[in-house]
């Protein structure tokens, strides 16, 4: 099965942006940030140009590029269209083994502390190791927090765990806590990709006030009044998808709201 042993793979649009030297220096600056995820399924080449367009403009600061289930092969060819678009950190946002690419600047090692399905706290990421070493990724190791959103989302679902209670911060802040004390060195609270509701603003300030990492928010963020909230509440990293594939103007009406925090 390792069948890349040891050979670097050299990838013709390999990306070498660090990321978490970025994420770190900007949570310590109070400075916040704005990442677009693109779900390589979701989008024909028209609605990829239209948001590589807004995103060449210098608004977004990171892209997201995964999905929780992918059911078309498009990730090589979305990553070439960003790479001669957009000079921009590429993040893998993996829902799988599957979606490591040595094309992307770096990829969120996720684990979902908010669940108990040992496959997503070691089993997976166990198969990826070799694959994410061999591509020469930057590793960013994520504790991943799926907070209820509303209604059932493709994360919840396929992970097979239950989202943490939205309106139960101390058990936010205790997986958070647990999360940091194990060395994960980001946090991704995520209401999951079109949640009716996104992560509350009292959950987020409960967890930015206990921990000392970069604090990723995304999931079901439809407006600028919902980001700003969001940020001004503790988070860094803003995360928006759906939402901007339906209105690519959205983008920077959030990129405009970004900079009221700037530091
Ligand atoms: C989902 O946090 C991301 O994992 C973004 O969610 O698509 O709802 O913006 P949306």
């Amino acid at each position: 099965m390792l069948s890349l042993g040891r050979i670097q793979f050299v990838h013709p649009f390999m990306g070498n942006m660090q990321v978490y030297p970025r994420l770190q220096q900007a949570y310590q600056q109070g400075q916040k940030q704005l990442a677009l995820l693109i779900d390589p399924d979701g989008l024909d080449d028209a609605a990829l140009e239209r948001l590589l367009d807004i995103a060449a403009e210098g608004i977004i600061d990171y892209l997201f590029l995964g999905g929780s289930l992918m059911v078309h092969d498009r990730l090589d060819h979305c990553l070439l269209r960003i790479r001669q678009r957009a000079a921009l950190p590429i993040v893998l946002f993996p829902g799988s083994p599957l979606q490591i690419h040595p094309g992307a600047d770096a990829i969120l090692f996720l684990s979902l502390i908010s669940g108990r399905n040992p496959e997503l706290l070691i089993g997976q990421h166990v198969i990826a190791a070799p694959y994410i070493r061999d591509a020469g990724l930057e590793t960013i190791p994520t504790g991943y927090m799926l907070i209820d959103g509303g209604a059932p989302t493709t994360a919840s679902y396929m992970s097979n765990t239950l989202p943490l209670p939205a309106d139960k911060p101390a058990i936010a802040v205790c997986t958070a806590l647990a999360g940091t004390m194990l060395g994960l060195q980001v946090l991704y609270l995520d209401a999951g990709s079109g949640a009716r509701q996104p992560v509350p603003v009292a959950l987020i300030s409960a967890v930015r006030d206990a921990v000392n990492t970069p604090l990723i928010i995304g999931g079901g963020i439809r407006t600028p009044q919902q980001a700003q909230q969001a940020w001004a509440a503790g988070a860094d990293v803003l995360v928006v998808g759906n939402a901007v594939e339906r209105n690519p103007v959205l983008l920077a009406e959030l990129a405009a709201t970004k900079l009221d925090f700037a530091p």
